[in-house]
């Protein structure tokens, strides 16, 4: 069998704009047209969650997490983040306002676990840690996760103020 390097990879949807269940639903299918190269190999539940940071009045969103297995000897992290913007694109986002409604946003919040600043991409995700629309569906996929920092789930989820209830998240910072 060929030994094909991989790396895992977890990926942040989120949506507050036209029907976002859809719209999440369609950024998979379309990351399952790369077949082996991209595996998605898990699916965490969808929440409906405050919208947080600077823009707070515009519809809440639907966030989820999934779990990839990429090819490393293909894909690059910078040449799956223009993979993921196309996806935003072909979707219909508009970058106007910065934090504002899209039908489709693509964050990777760690590759493997590489740590690595850079003007486009830094890696893992710098504000992971202290959204619970990131964390809360991460644990549900992968419990065992540790920040490369040594950060637990549980430890970045008990530092940080935010209420759930079903699949609903509130949290306002
Ligand atoms: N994304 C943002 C800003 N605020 N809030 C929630 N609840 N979910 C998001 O995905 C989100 C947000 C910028 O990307
Ligand atoms: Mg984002
Ligand atoms: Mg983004």
């Amino acid at each position: 069998m060929q030994n094909i390097e991989t790396v895992i990879c977890y990926v942040s949807l989120g949506s507050n704009e036209g029907d976002p269940e859809s719209n999440l639903n369609e950024a998979l299918t379309r990351l399952e047209t790369y077949g082996d190269e991209i595996r998605l190999q898990a699916i965490s539940n969808s929440y409906r969650t405050e919208p947080q940071g600077e823009v707070k009045d515009q519809p809440w969103f639907v966030n989820q997490v999934i779990k990839l297995e990429i090819d490393a000897e293909i894909w690059s992290p910078q040449g799956f983040l223009s993979t993921c913007t196309a996806i935003e694109a072909q979707l219909g986002r508009e970058r106007l306002v910065p934090g504002g409604p899209r039908p489709l946003d693509m964050d990777i919040i760690s590759w493997g676990d590489v740590v690595e600043e850079g003007e486009f991409l830094t890696l893992p995700h710098p504000r992971a840690k202290e959204r619970a629309f990131v964390l809360v569906p991460l644990k549900e996929i992968a419990p065992d996760f540790v920040f490369p920092d040594g950060t637990t789930i549980d430890e970045a989820l008990d530092a940080i103020d935010f209420r759930m209830e079903e699949d609903r998240i509130w949290q306002s910072s």
